[in-house]
């Protein structure tokens, strides 16, 4: 690594200056958190060095990100590829803050205190690659690159891997929250080079979203991409919540024909139980919004579900790991099925479904009903989320901190819920849980919702209600908890059509192969596994 020259001339760096534009309550007790306590001072640092941290990338999410750091009393040097967003960001939002900004890398890199720390939130791809190709010969070893953006978990290892070749710390972490949430408390998921952490932890943990006491939702991940594969699983557990609430309007909407108003009290009652949570309490905001016509306006909107692809990832992981994440992957086909909409607009004229009868049960019994069934459904999906972390920590090598993932997504993201802090709990209590559904909380959880959970789903499927998600969450439960399955047989095709051999149930680890008709070979086929 070549030190850092002398420092650059440095007469365009700018400053707000004045008050905190927008203080915040929190302030002034965090700002006595601004000495990080396991900060390097470097005796010899130019006495320009006055910014804790940089951050590179000034769309809203980044400028947030910056303002928030502030407010807790860090100095945040800002810097932008197209420079005079820097200039009118110093202008206007960062106007009366500490926020100092930069025209060049080498004039932020030289504002910097030692170990330097730069936050990127760029466009994920190459803009990341390109951005820490410019930087690694202006910093020195032991200096920090945190990717904040959307990367992808693959990118952030083979990143963190070249960056440790260089003596360059990486951290690839997960910023969730949307742009509130980066302004007043986003959930933060960094993964990467630990050597890094505790020089960054003070400055994360203080710009975190809390909860309870003051927990910070924000905790070391991992190793490698561990960071940015653990907000992929945060995303497609949203999809998956997502798809819950939206099969359980279905149901009280055409299997109840219940109005607007009424589902949104059920919704709003349903906050105060064990769904308490953002989606829970979004949707009913949603189902009693009135368009300027005095209308609801939700059944205005056309049912065609878009998606920018970070469920499919978690699904594709899943597939390539083999975990049975199935109801994110459900929830992933489900919005496929509904943007197919001309063409289901067609097939409602011509597909004939079961013959609809009037709602003839206890109303109030059925709704309980879809409420457990939705509770049910979600603990599974949470179950298999955590599984396929599990496998991921497995494949890399990654000691993951389980606990503390739950832990994150309690607060500041859009899946936070009162219900993670209890997956926190199950891991506190067993941190080498194998799944979810053994903790003895969850277990008795879905026990006691699993007759509503049946009734939900017989009544829907009668009725020809699409429920992929409640569905799927329920034939997992039932699979997982046979200890006997029919992969037996197919076990026998395989070995009859293509010798793939077996194994005895009495004989495991020994594969054989059986002349099924009397005039196959006896040779088998090379075992493969996908
Ligand atoms: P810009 O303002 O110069 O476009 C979100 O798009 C952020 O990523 C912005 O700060 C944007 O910078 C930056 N960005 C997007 N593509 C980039 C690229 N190829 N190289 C560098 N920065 C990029």
């Amino acid at each position: 690594m070549g030190a850092l020259g002398p420092a650059p001339p440095r007469p365009r760096l700018r400053r707000g200056s004045g008050a905190h534009r927008r203080p915040n309550p929190q302030s002034p007790e965090n700002r006595r958190e601004r000495r990080d306590p396991g900060e390097q001072r470097d005796p010899n640092a130019a006495a320009m060095a006055e910014a804790d941290i940089a951050l590179i990338g000034l769309a809203v999410m980044g400028q947030n990100l910056i303002l928030n750091m502030n407010d807790h009393g860090f100095v945040v040097c800002a810097f932008n590829r197209t420079v005079s967003k820097v200039d009118d960001f110093l202008a206007n939002e960062a106007k009366g803050t500490k926020v100092i900004g930069a025209h060049s890398l080498e004039e932020m890199v030289s504002t910097l205190k030692k170990p330097r720390r730069i936050i990127l939130l760029v466009k994920a791809g190459s803009a990341v690659d390109d951005f820490i190709n410019k930087l690694v010969p202006l910093l020195e070893t032991g200096d920090i690159i945190i990717d904040g953006g959307n990367s992808e978990y693959r990118d952030t290892t083979r990143r963190c891997k070249e960056l440790q070749a260089k003596g360059i710390l990486f951290v690839g972490s997960g910023v969730s929250g949307g742009e509130e949430g980066a302004r007043y408390g986003p959930s933060l998921m960094p993964g990467g080079a630990k050597e890094a952490w505790p020089h960054i932890k003070t400055i994360f943990q203080s710009i975190a979203a809390k909860v309870g006491s003051g927990e910070p939702c924000c905790d070391w991940v991992g190793e490698e991409g561990a960071g940015h594969f653990v907000k992929m699983v945060h995303n497609g557990i949203e999809y998956g919540d997502m798809q819950l609430i939206c099969e359980a309007y279905h149901l009280m909407k055409d299997v109840l024909g219940m109005e607007h108003d009424e589902m949104a009290k059920v919704f709003q009652e349903w906050n105060k139980t064990e769904l308490d949570s953002f989606l829970i309490e979004i949707t009913a905001n949603i189902l009693k919004f009135k368009d300027s016509d005095g209308k609801y306006l939700l059944p205005k909107i056309r049912d065609s579900a878009g998606q920018k692809g970070t469920g499919k990832w978690t699904a594709i992981s899943a597939l390539e790991y083999g975990v049975p994440v199935t109801l994110i992957g459900e929830a992933v086909f489900a919005r496929c099925l509904s943007s197919l909409k001309e063409e289901r607009v067609q097939a409602s004229q011509l597909l004939e479904g079961p013959k609809m009868t009037p709602f003839s049960g206890n109303k109030k019994a059925f709704l309980e009903d879809i409420r457990k069934a939705l509770y049910a459904s979600k603990i599974i999906s949470y179950a298999q989320g955590f599984m396929l972390l599990r496998q991921a920590a497995k494949e890399f090598g990654w000691t993951l901190n389980y606990g503390g993932i739950a832990l994150m997504w309690r607060g500041g993201c859009i899946i936070r819920s009162v219900f993670l802090g209890k997956i926190k709990d199950a891991f506190d209590r067993n941190p080498e849980l194998q799944n979810l559904l053994l903790d003895d909380f969850f277990k008795k959880a879905v026990e006691n919702c699993q007759e509503s959970w049946r009734r939900v789903i017989s009544t829907g499927v009668q009725i020809g209600i699409p429920m992929p998600c409640f569905t799927t969450a329920l034939s997992f439960y039932d699979g997982y908890r046979h200890e006997i399955l029919p992969a037996n047989l197919i076990q026998a095709q395989r070995d009859y059509f293509g010798a793939h051999t077996y194994e005895l149930l009495s004989k495991p680890g020994v594969f054989i192969h059986t002349n099924w008709t009397g005039h196959g070979g006896n040779v088998s086929s090379s075992a493969y596994n996908v």
